[in-house]
């Protein structure tokens, strides 16, 4: 197999496949160093620490990582309610940063000698529609060649494999928000808990990477700079948006990372197209809020490697056949919860002040309803596999 992108899900595939004799090369056109610099998700669910552990990549997670019972959510600056994971569907997720993963994936592949082609540029698929697919790419200017059975598009949100699906087949749906997510990352002991946060100011977000690295994040306006917002402003309006009794607690430092995510949903159809098979955020894009791109870029490679596992030992295209359907079968329930807990957290201006108190009413409503958290706690905690 050829496998466009040396993300999260083009290594974990890579990797994945190795362990079930299925051999393939990683194309990516950055560095690796280049990829672990982009700081970004940190929440790992139950199913896909299990996917890691079972791939013998779970040891430094368990090590480093943190297992958590559930998250809090904060709102009308004085309420704070834990949603107890643990309690409502024995699924704790496990905070541990896209960064170390990578490393991790990183690592894995080098151990077992894997090929992954660095600075690799104009990749493209072609002949996807027959048995001899080949994949296009060039290395220091020098055109080269994989001919390969299958090609997996892992190339992102920005990559090229979608563009290898006619505009008469392929189908994109798609919603952005008018705002950002500004993060930072500080030396400091982060809160204990992963803490959401709906205020008349925006939404924020108080999350970790180990006892002394913390991740927090602001709703920002997307038209905003990072050079807008010096570390004074930035701690100042985090600690403006938090009820007191957790601003209190929040131990502010330098930030040694800052950049700005835009938000939007987007999802693909299909994800497969003859012997191309797109697979993580090429695939779709959730907003941050639920936590889920990373966790559907692991569960996508996860059901790829074992459809096609299943091709190579048993000749069988059954699973291949259906991969497409399953994997946006979980795509589109982790794009809807991801699209509605935005709608619940953030400030959207033109919903006035009515639409402010419909989302601080409906937090008390949770604040209430174990019904209700057990049903949020098992969409966070993410679906069975
Ligand atoms: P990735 O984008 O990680 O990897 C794709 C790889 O393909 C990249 O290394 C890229 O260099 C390479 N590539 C692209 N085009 C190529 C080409 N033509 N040829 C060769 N290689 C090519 N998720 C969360 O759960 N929580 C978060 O807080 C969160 N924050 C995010 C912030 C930002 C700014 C972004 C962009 C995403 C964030 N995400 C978050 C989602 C993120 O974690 C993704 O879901 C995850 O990286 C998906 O992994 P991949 O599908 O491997 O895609
Ligand atoms: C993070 O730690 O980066 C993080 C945590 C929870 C989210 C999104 C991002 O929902």
């Amino acid at each position: 197999m050829a496998i466009i992108g040396g993300g999260p899900a083009g290594l974990l595939l890579s990797h994945l496949l190795h362990q079930r004799g299925v051999e393939s090369v990683v194309v990516e056109r950055q560095t690796r160093e280049y990829v672990r610099s982009r700081i970004r998700a940190g929440v790992l669910e139950w199913g896909s620490a299990g996917i890691l552990r079972e791939a013998g990549l779970g040891e430094r997670m368990d090590r480093e990582g943190r297992i958590h019972a559930g998250s809090m959510v904060a709102w009308k600056g004085e309420r704070t309610f834990f949603i107890d994971i643990e309690k409502h569907c024995s699924r704790p997720f496990t905070a541990y940063g896209q960064t170390q993963l990578q490393e991790d994936l990183d690592e894995a592949s080098d151990a077992r000698g894997g090929v992954v082609i660095e600075g690799a540029e104009n990749a493209f698929p072609h002949d996807v529609l027959t048995d001899k697919p080949w994949l296009a790419y060039e290395k220091n200017g020098v055109e080269q060649r994989i001919d390969c059975d299958f090609i997996a598009g892992c190339d992102g949100g920005h990559g090229v494999s979608r563009e290898a699906i006619p505009g008469e087949v392929l189908l994109e749906y798609e919603r952005v928000y008018p705002f950002g997510w500004l993060g930072i990352l500080s030396e400091t002991p982060p809160i204990e808990h992963i803490t959401y946060c709906n205020s008349s100011r925006g939404f924020a977000l108080a999350s970790q990477r180990n006892p002394m690295l913390s991740r927090y994040y602001l709703q920002v306006p997307e038209t905003d700079s990072i050079e807008e917002w010096p570390d004074h402003r930035f701690w100042d309006e985090l600690q403006k948006r938090f009820p007191p009794e957790i601003s209190d607690v929040i131990v502010t430092g330098p930030s040694i990372e800052k950049s700005i995510a835009p938000l939007r949903s987007f999802v693909a159809e299909p994800m497969r197209y003859g012997n191309l098979f797109l697979a993580g955020d090429a695939a779709h894009i959730m907003p941050p809020t639920g936590a889920k791109g990373l966790n559907l870029a692991i569960s996508d490679a996860w059901y790829l490697s074992n459809a096609l596992a299943d091709h190579y030992t048993t000749g069988s295209t059954a699973r291949l056949d259906e991969y497409s359907e399953i994997a946006l079968r979980r795509a589109w329930s982790a794009a809807r919860f991801s699209w509605w807990l935005t709608s619940l957290l953030h400030r959207f201006p033109e919903e006035g002040e009515f639409g402010q108190r419909i989302q601080e009413s409906e937090l008390d409503y949770l604040a209430s309803s174990p019904a209700y958290q057990q049903s949020i706690a098992e969409q966070y905690a993410g679906l069975p596999l």
